[in-house]
């Protein structure tokens, strides 16, 4: 019996229920699908502040909100009885630069609302996502260790680390299960990101089956650490079912590969042959140039047996499959 899923009530085993906000987003859509194929349909509630994407409309419920308005979300809480709360609503690092206010109150007023919510309800678990953004040019960038420097430039990195060190408060102070990954960039054939630095690492996948040719915001020997969505979705549930007593951290490095544009380039051309990529680097340059390079995930292997399946072939192959698919554009 998975308790990582599961709970008793009256007797009797019952899926966990999740509620997820940002729901719409890049990761929250292919998360959402994940979660309800694992726990049940009418288990995972969707939530979000836009028109939900017609993928998270027909297998289990969905809900408008603004996870700022705090008796909103306590209600949703309390009339679904959710047990583990995911928090994905994020301002990026690139749109947080043209507006950090927004990104101070989208992503630490939400995180202080849903802790205190977890706290007040008495949630089982709550995952809110921090990323290597939380470092900052004077932490090491090869393999950046997890427990190290972090004085990040960046507004979104300066949340980030706002929202690690609050849910360790609440951990300690309230006894609130948090849990925390710190994502790479994230590679998604489904939802497309919005206002990151490591976006390029999609983009270029439309623009090489689109166009045959991409111009990247970044240099193109700007390496930094990546990841497949289906890794992305599998280092999600795995912490979020992993053993509470076998965590010494709360918030952990993961990733599964590193590499610069002229490295992804070079590998898509090997599928698609006459793809061009030139480099005009923009602002994007600065906040990629504060960012590790490699990323050490041993603690986050050694804590909950941490594994990414998708090496830069194996992502980039498959990527191109399901774009084609997607954009119906024939040949593999
Ligand atoms: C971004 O580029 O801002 C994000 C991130 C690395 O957290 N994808």
């Amino acid at each position: 019996m998975d308790l990582g899923r599961q709970f008793v009530y009256q007797g009797k085993y019952k899926m966990k229920r999740v509620l997820v906000t940002g729901a719409y987003g890049q990761i929250g859509t292919e998360l959402v699908e994940a979660l309800r194929n694992r726990y049940g349909g009418e288990n995972v509630i969707a939530t979000g502040r836009r028109k939900p994407p017609a993928v998270l409309t027909k297998d289990g419920p969905y809900y408008r909100l603004d996870a700022l308005d705090m008796n909103d979300l306590q209600r949703l809480l309390v009339d679904y009885n959710i047990d583990i709360l995911i928090h994905n609503v994020s301002i990026l690092s690139a749109a947080g630069e043209q507006n950090p206010q927004l990104a101070w109150e989208t992503n630490v007023q939400t995180s202080y609302n849903v802790l205190e919510a977890a706290r007040i309800i008495g949630l089982d678990k709550v995952m809110i996502p921090s990323s290597i953004a939380a470092f900052g040019p004077s932490t090491p960038r090869e393999n950046t260790p997890n427990d190290v420097i972090m004085r990040p430039t960046t507004i979104y990195g300066v949340t980030k680390v706002a929202i690690e060190l609050l849910g360790e408060y609440y951990a300690r102070k309230f006894n609130v299960d948090f849990r925390s990954l710190r994502y790479p960039g994230i590679i998604s054939s489904e939802a497309l990101p919005g206002g990151g630095t490591t976006d390029y690492a999609v983009a270029i996948f439309y623009e090489a089956i689109r166009n045959k040719h991409y111009t990247s915001f970044l240099a193109k020997d700007t390496r930094l650490p990546m990841m497949y969505m289906p890794d992305c979705l599998k280092s999600t549930i795995d912490l979020i079912e992993a053993d509470s007593k076998k965590l010494v951290h709360r918030c952990f490095n993961v990733t599964a590969v590193s590499f610069t544009p002229e490295e992804l380039a070079a590998e898509i051309k090997k599928v698609i042959p006459d793809f061009v990529c030139d480099y005009k680097p923009d602002f994007h340059q600065a906040i990629a140039d504060s960012w590790p390079k490699s990323i050490d995930d041993s603690v986050a292997r050694k804590e909950w047996g941490w594994k990414p399946e998708y090496d830069l072939p194996a992502m980039t192959k498959d990527m191109i499959k399901k774009l084609k698919q997607k954009l119906s554009i024939p040949g593999k």
